[in-house]
């Protein structure tokens, strides 16, 4: 099993599908600005990672497609809303200015919202038996005890003196809430029993934590014109990061063992896991 291939392949049949999404009812400038995020690259790894968990419990693509496009346009929203002025103010992203330097602030938001309910819109839609649970994952894990709540922490903790259990909470809601529910949703959709989620879960977490380590790191060390956007501003800005609170060798080492326990904790699938366990290793050496 080639990983790339393998992920390739689940991002073009994600794409696919989010271009055809038919957005009814929605202005056009909403409608360009809702696709100009959803559209404008992207590594997809929340997509992917439901699609892959799905198939691992033995479930159809087809039937994972909206909640796999779901988590891409809640994921889309987040980065909209977090390039505006009022939080980040960035004004570049996957190498192309944001969504309000193109349409403006008011838009952006909209856009924000419209993606935010848009996805809610397709998940329910779905007549997938175990829709609702896999909406529920999701639902969390966006809202107010996951990504809302590590976003919060971060923009009112700015400046605040290195802390490792505040940087924890911090990248487990703003960051590996995110990338934990596609995986458990994606499960729960193929019919994955408790002790399979429970091990989805425990990926999920290890992986999204790693994740986020490696993104402090990339905004010291990362390459911008890779990265598609500007770097350094955690420093500037006093952000409560993790090589922060322990240097940039040990956030090396830690981001490590978090990919190590996210392997681990998908031995219940043996074998048939070995994609999510390559996929995690990948992401340790990510440039973008
Ligand atoms: C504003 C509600 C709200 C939430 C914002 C996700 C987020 C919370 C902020 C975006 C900035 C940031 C550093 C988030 C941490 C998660 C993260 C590393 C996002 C970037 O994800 P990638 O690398 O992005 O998967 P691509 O462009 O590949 O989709």
């Amino acid at each position: 099993m080639n990983v790339q291939e393998t992920l390739n392949g689940y991002k073009t049949r994600l794409e696919a599908y989010l271009n055809a999404l038919p957005m009814t009812g929605a202005p056009e400038t909403l409608r360009k600005a809702m696709r100009y995020s959803l559209l404008s690259g992207g590594k997809r790894l929340r997509g992917c990672l439901l699609l892959a968990a799905n198939e691992l419990a033995g479930g159809a693509e087809k039937d994972a497609l909206p909640f796999a496009a779901a988590i891409e346009m809640i994921h889309a929203y987040s980065l909209i809303h977090d390039d505006l002025p009022a939080m980040d103010n960035d004004t570049l992203r996957r190498g192309k200015p944001t969504n309000h330097v193109v349409y403006g602030e008011a838009v952006a938001i909209l856009a924000g919202d419209a993606l935010l309910s848009h996805a809610f819109e397709v998940m329910a839609a779905s007549p997938h038996p175990r829709a609702l649970p896999a909406l529920r994952e999701i639902a969390g894990a966006a809202g107010v005890g996951g990504m809302l709540a590590g976003q919060t922490l971060d923009v009112t903790m700015e400046g605040a003196r290195p802390n490792m259990a505040l940087v924890r909470a911090i990248h487990e809601g703003k960051t590996a809430a995110l990338l934990t529910a596609p995986v458990t949703a994606g499960l729960l959709l193929g019919g994955a029993e408790e002790k399979e989620l429970h091990a989805g879960r425990e990926y999920g977490y290890h992986l999204g934590m790693a994740f986020q380590i490696v993104d402090d790191i990339l905004d010291l060390e990362g390459d911008p014109a890779l990265m598609g956007k500007t770097l350094g501003k955690d420093t500037a800005e006093g952000k409560l990061t993790w090589p922060a609170c322990v240097g940039t060798a040990q956030a090396k080492k830690d981001a490590q063992a978090h990919i190590q326990a996210a392997a681990d904790a998908l031995a219940p699938f043996g074998g048939r896991a070995d994609f999510l366990r390559q996929l995690a290793f990948s992401t340790l050496h990510r440039v973008q």
